[in-house]
């Protein structure tokens, strides 16, 4: 097993025989033409219930598929059946219902969309052994299920690389133009059609503009035609400034008559070859990028020269909200400073002002997919715009995935994060579903980076991630660990060691690296200039790009109150704005994002900062110290290859793990002189050094920064 059907494997289950009196043996679809939805359903069907158990489904002539499974959308069975009456509940678009009697199973959609997301809920409910009579309906809380790939696109030197993807090279892109081969690309929409998702948007939102060369465009058709047949849709990333890089124009100011002729002649030329693009990704006016700020525009102004282009095509431009560009260059602390701050200002009386079909994508978190952060105040502010969280799989700062890090828990508690608009119930779940502020195409993007590795991000465990990611697009009531269960099923199998092994490592992953990384809302603490990982807490207050821990001898921690901090507090809701301003108030899990206080200063728990950091330093990588053993108990219950992969990763993060405990916890205590009260931090008395061995073809080799070896020494 290499990981590369995923939860898609339709292996046979245990007792397999004793279903086959209740499987159906024909198949009816609605729809045969080759290529839509619902004959890739009809094909699911046949591979998942042949794999599964073992039966041979035979295309069913009789429209009403007694001891068939038939398959289709609403329409189609009622046009094929005239007679026949049916009730089922309501459906919204991509909605889904299934009926099951014995061997007659009906699973109708909406939309096509609608019956292939039926078949693969059937298949999976199947796979994990349950062939009971059963009916249900399942509609998409929102219509907004993306899915954002940083696929560079540029010519010459990138061979296909992704940006903050760890599972290999493109799967679109090879050399600046669309792979030939897109098997992959194909893979990929299947996995993604089977847990909801409806839209890719498949080139780094750090976009280049050659992509809109008339010969790249329909090569841009063939993987829109690949993504076809699983209900997905192409999105696409735009760079602002393509009129003057690409089209030679002067200028690329959003106002600009040539400009708007331009956009207007790029997207007419992309729907004549992709008549149901998804819509565009912009990323402007952030991090240098161009953007419409360049020429003193507004973000409306910017996000609406799109949309309006899109308009005749019901397509949609989603404007990314990641827009800063303060930069403090003399690196003395500004203590007004804050980039947390600039998604609200920059957004700042805009709410009435953009298109209807634009959606504001904005981060989970203020500042940038850290383990911990607040819910970014800016889905308060937004009431008339329709918004979309976007949610990171890969794990840029969260070990890249070498680290097991399962992030549904985290996602649960930001979705169900009241923030309390005008002392209203105003969930940010019910935000992104629409219902509290009435909008319309809110909903969900998650920035996956999957790449050609047959494990897709660089890990089996990871994959949960993915898989989770679409069950909450689906619908936030999710709960992670029922989640979690049904991916081991599929994945791996349900033997009850391997559900409790898993489940046990998945669960504790967040919370044991959040403790061995950055806790009390200080950020991750990974290398914050270059790759975004491993520890680095130093340099966290040495960039120019305002993300400070503000740590010296005596303190740590930003100031965000209104009082006299940054003010970021004041920017959310007055309920909760008070609840951070105050320290009494603020739980200890974001102490240190909104507060500046003493190492000394006492937690609800009792314990000092610093002692804190000490002792979650410790307990988290303790419990990754876990993992392997735990692991290796389920020696012989999973096959080989996937075996070893595994432990070959979670033995690499129960040593980093260690590094990043030293590692933070030198460098803390170097700070403030106050040692461990459990004399740990510091203290290798029982250590052998590597430097200190005899060494033949080694030598010794002074590390900076000095907290991240032992006595500041390697041997390499
Ligand atoms: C940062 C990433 C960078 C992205 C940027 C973004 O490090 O690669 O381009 O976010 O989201 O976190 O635009």
């Amino acid at each position: 097993e290499d990981g590369l059907n995923a939860w898609l494997r339709y292996a046979p289950i245990q007792n397999a025989q004793a279903f086959q009196a209740r499987l159906p043996t024909g198949l009816v679809a609605l729809n045969t033409t080759s290529g839509s939805p619902v004959s890739t359903a009809a094909r699911e069907l046949t591979q998942g219930l042949g794999g599964i158990f073992g039966v041979r489904l035979a295309a069913s002539a009789e429209p009403r598929g007694r001891n068939a499974v038939t398959v289709g959308t609403v329409a189609q069975f009622t046009d094929a059946n005239p007679t026949v009456r049916i009730h089922i509940p309501e459906l919204k678009e991509d909605g889904f219902h299934i009926n099951v009697e014995g061997g007659s199973v009906r699973i109708l959609g909406q939309n096509e969309r609608g019956a292939l997301y039926g078949a693969f809920h059937y298949l999976s409910l199947v796979a994990q052994g349950n062939v009971s009579d059963f009916s249900l309906t399942s509609n998409p809380q929102a219509p907004v299920r993306w899915v954002n790939q940083w696929d560079n696109t540029q010519d010459g030197g990138t061979h296909g690389s992704v940006e903050r993807g760890y599972g290999g090279k493109s799967v679109f892109f090879w050399e600046g133009r669309i792979r030939e081969d897109l098997t992959r690309a194909g893979q990929y929409a299947r996995l993604l059609a089977s847990i909801g998702i409806n839209a890719v948007v498949v080139n780094n939102v750090n976009a280049n503009a050659t992509l809109l060369h008339p010969e790249l465009m329909d090569s841009l058709a063939r993987i829109a035609n690949v993504f076809r047949p699983y209900g997905i849709q192409l999105g696409f990333s735009l760079n602002f400034a393509a009129p003057q890089l690409y089209g030679g124009l002067s200028t690329f100011d959003p106002l600009d008559k040539s400009v708007i002729n331009f956009w207007q002649n790029v997207t007419d030329n992309l729907y004549a070859r992709i008549p149901d693009m998804a819509g565009y990704l912009v990323k402007a006016s952030s991090e240098g990028q161009p953007g419409p700020l360049t020429y003193n525009r507004t973000l409306a102004d910017g996000a609406n020269l799109f949309a309006r282009t899109l308009q005749k095509y019901n397509g949609i431009c989603v404007f990314r909200a990641f827009v800063y560009d303060h930069r403090n260059l003399n690196q003395t602390v500004d203590w007004k400073a804050d980039r947390a701050n600039a998604a609200v200002q920059f957004f700042n009386g805009l709410d009435n002002k953009f298109e209807p079909n634009v959606v504001v994508q904005i981060k989970y978190g203020p500042i940038d997919f850290q383990v911990r952060e607040p819910v970014s105040p800016l889905f308060s502010h937004l009431r008339k715009t329709s918004t979309a969280v976007e949610l990171q799989i890969t794990q840029e700062y969260l070990g890249q995935q070498a680290h097991v890090v399962y992030l549904a828990p985290m996602w649960k508690e930001l979705l169900d994060f009241d923030l309390r608009v005008d002392s209203k119930p105003s969930r940010l779940s019910d935000i992104l579903n629409g219902s509290r502020f009435n909008t319309s195409i809110s909903g969900y993007a998650g920035v996956v980076n999957v790449g050609m590795n047959t494990t897709w991000l660089g890990s089996h465990l990871a994959m949960s991630n993915l898989y989770a990611y679409g069950k909450f697009a689906w619908s936030a009531a999710s709960d992670p660990k029922d989640i979690l269960t049904e991916w081991i099923k599929l994945t791996f199998s349900d033997d009850a060691d391997v559900l409790r092994v898993i489940t046990e490592i998945s669960m504790q992953s967040w919370p044991a690296y959040e403790n061995y990384s950055g806790n009390l809302g200080i950020q991750t603490l990974a290398d914050i200039l270059l790759g975004h990982y491993g520890p680095n807490p130093g340099s966290q207050d040495g960039n120019p790009w305002g993300q400070w821990t503000r740590a010296d001898a005596d303190t740590i921690g930003m100031d965000r109150t209104v009082k006299n901090g940054t003010g970021n507090a004041g920017q959310y809701p007055s309920e909760i704005a008070s609840m951070y301003e105050n320290i009494e108030t603020t739980p200890d899990n974001l102490l240190l994002w909104f507060h500046h206080v003493p190492y000394t200063q006492k937690l609800k728990s009792g314990k000092t900062v610093i002692q804190h950091f000490y002792d979650a330093h410790y307990n988290g990588s303790a419990v990754a110290q876990t993992f392997p053993k735990l692991w290796e108990s389920l020696k012989g219950k999973i096959d080989k290859e996937r075996y070893e992969h595994v432990l070959y990763r979670l033995v690499y993060q129960a040593g980093h793990s260690l590094v990043w405990r030293d590692s933070v916890n030198n460098f803390y205590l170097n700070k403030s002189s106050i040692p461990d009260e459990k004399g740990r931090v510091g203290n290798y008395k029982y250590r052998i050094e590597a430097e200190s061995m005899d060494l033949k073809g080694y030598r010794v080799y002074n590390v900076h920064p000095f907290e991240a070896a032992s006595g500041a020494k390697a041997i390499v």
